[in-house]
């Protein structure tokens, strides 16, 4: 029987509440879009396969509650992700404004995970936008991650930004594959015990 996917990769969608995390899963999966706002309590997720560089790939997408009080559940999901999508609003500067907050926190339960930072609602009237495209360019640049702009309203980029954070993804496998063969990691990782190590 053939081979269901080549990859299994699971990817975290965070960012501050309110700025679409769900909205751009459930394009994505579902491809619908819902006005209400139901906020996420703790965590959800969904699958879908995708084809990148003629490899069928499975992505499992976990999408975080960005409410504070969450903090502490949804921090535990950083677990084994191999790609993680920042994601802020366009009409909400304190949104941008945190994305360093989220990228520290992935920094501090990652040692190497790809990343992109996405601004979302780029539907809105250019009255009601914030966060210049330019400034957040910008910021992206100092970063140094890859930054798109997408409404799950009108469905803008959606499916880009899955492109994107996959074909990281599987650079970055390959490099390491390169770099060290994987049963040599699996060996090492074993003989390295109980003792607790970043994990992504
Ligand atoms: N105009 C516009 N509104 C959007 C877009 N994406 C989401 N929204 C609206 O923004 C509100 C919040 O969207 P959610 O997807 O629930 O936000 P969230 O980031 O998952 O929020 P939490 O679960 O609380 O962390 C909802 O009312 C959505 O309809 C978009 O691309 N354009
Ligand atoms: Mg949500």
């Amino acid at each position: 029987m053939a081979r269901e996917y080549d990859h299994l990769f699971k990817l975290l969608i965070i960012g501050d509440s309110g700025v679409g995390k769900s909205s751009i899963l459930l394009r994505f999966a579902d491809n619908v879009f819902s006005g209400t706002y139901i906020t996420t309590i703790g965590v959800d997720f969904k699958i879908r396969t995708i084809d990148v560089e003629g490899k069928k790939i499975k992505l499992q997408i976990w999408d975080t509650a960005g409410q504070e009080r969450f903090r502490t559940i949804t921090s535990t999901y950083y677990r084994g992700t191999h790609g993680v999508i920042v994601v802020y609003d366009v009409t909400n500067g304190d949104s941008f404004v945190d994305v360093k907050r989220w990228l520290h926190e992935i920094d501090q339960n990652c040692e190497t995970v790809s990343r992109i930072l996405v601004g979302n609602k780029c539907d809105c009237p250019p009255d009601r936008r914030i966060v210049d495209k330019n400034d957040a360019q910008k910021f992206a640049d100092q970063m140094g991650i890859d930054l798109y702009e997408t409404s799950a309203k009108d469905n803008v980029n959606i499916e880009d930004i899955f492109s994107a954070i996959t074909e990281l993804v599987l650079k970055q496998q390959k490099e390491v594959g390169e770099k060290e063969p994987s049963e040599t990691i699996r060996v090492k990782a074993s003989k390295s015990g109980g003792k607790s190590k970043k994990c992504c």
